[in-house]
């Protein structure tokens, strides 16, 4: 395997890239699906069923981890991979996101944000400078640079303004980022709904040395035609020979319609967060299992599917677990929809290779708009 950081488009089909990134911890296969392990954890689940679902990559946060346990303390303590029993690669999402949406009392200036800490109250700051040494300590494989991004709907000022701000903290970003063989670090284009400043965004990060490049700022109020749009804006205006990675996103169809767009990367809490609340990703579309009429369905969530969750356990069961508030309800859903989610991944990778995704998308939905029948 080799001992630093590469990137390789094998196949295209339109904008949509089948590719493969190399580190030293592992080969992630693209277009690729991040499950979210904020806390060091994807929620309800063992890092080796994570691994069995397909998984080449896991994000975790700055925010989360800064707070609790700390950065130094899981430095000491070997590094992330090493603390959560996952040796294959890591994407760190530099904090900014977190901070804006969770913490309380922020204050944001040139220098960074000041905040109170959800869990206790308790004061922080972070800079690009703090969030790329966070990311150094937690021994991550690729680090975001520290961004800001607005919600959906705002003003072009507010969206200029925070676009500004994010590319003087990419430079700052990119400066700050301890290079070492196998270590990566993105930048984040931002520039809310507009499209010049998408563009503008798009030119001056690609401009800049960074291993590869996020789509920021999307999927954050905004009705899926217009993340599309701002896609089809931005993509054109990013190296062709570096990784394309849409945060926080989405959906499965959200996620077909972003990689036939020349997405290669995505990661997203809905699999994860959904499995915890009865709801299943199937071939068949979304199921809620809380519903009654599953009470007595001895059908499985998918009879072909290649995991155990999805195959061996009868919907009633399923059913009843997540009616009685079992704690493997939950982690029997989580493990059926992380698989889902990779199975999507697997069957858009091989669909770019064989010439055939705008098939496959129409194929996907039609199977979803049918159920099972
Ligand atoms: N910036 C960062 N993380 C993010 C986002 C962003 O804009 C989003 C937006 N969908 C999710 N996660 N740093």
């Amino acid at each position: 395997m080799s001992d630093d950081f590469s990137f390789a488009v094998q196949a295209t089909d339109g904008a949509a890239r089948k590719g493969e990134i190399f580190t030293p911890r592992g080969t992630i296969r693209m277009p690729a699906f991040m499950p979210v392990g904020t806390a060091a954890t994807v929620k309800a689940m063992f890092p080796q069923d994570v691994r069995a679902a397909g998984a080449d990559i896991l994000l975790g946060n700055v925010y989360h981890l800064m707070l609790r346990p700390g950065a130094e303390r899981v430095a000491k303590l070997g590094g992330l991979h090493e603390f959560m029993r996952w040796p294959y690669p890591i994407l760190t999402d530099s904090g900014g996101f977190q901070v804006m949406s969770l913490a309380k009392l922020r204050k944001l200036d040139e220098s960074g944000v000041t905040f109170q800490s959800h869990i206790d109250g308790s004061r922080h700051h972070l800079s690009p400078e703090r969030s790329m040494e966070i990311q150094h300590l937690l021994g991550s494989d690729i680090q975001m640079q520290f961004d800001e991004c607005v919600r959906l709907p705002c003003s072009d000022e507010e969206a200029e303004r925070a676009m500004r701000l994010s590319l003087r903290w990419a430079e700052r970003s990119r400066k700050a980022f301890r290079e070492q063989p196998g270590r990566a670090i993105f930048g984040i284009v931002q520039g809310g709904a507009n499209k010049a400043l998408r563009v503008e965004s798009a030119r001056a990060l690609a401009d800049m040395d960074f291993h590869g490049l996020a789509v920021g700022g999307l999927a954050v109020g905004e009705p899926q035609e217009v993340m599309l749009d701002m896609l089809e804006t931005t993509v054109p205006h990013l190296p062709a020979g570096k990784p394309r990675y849409l945060m926080g996103v989405g959906t499965p169809d959200d996620i077909m319609q972003a990689v036939a767009r020349g997405i290669d990367m995505f990661d997203c809490v809905m699999p994860t967060r959904a499995g915890r609340h009865g709801l299943a990703y199937t071939r068949f579309g979304k199921i809620n299992i809380k519903n009654s009429r599953h009470a007595e369905d001895t059908r499985p969530l998918d009879p072909d599917s290649s995991c155990p969750a999805a195959r061996d356990y009868s919907r009633a069961y399923l059913h009843h677990l997540v009616k009685a508030g079992e704690i493997l309800g939950m982690m029997l859903l989580t493990q059926a929809n992380v698989a889902y989610y990779q199975q999507l991944m697997a069957g858009l990778r091989a669909a770019v290779v064989e010439g055939r995704l705008s098939d496959f998308i129409a194929e996907t939905r039609a199977q979803w708009a049918e159920g099972e029948r």
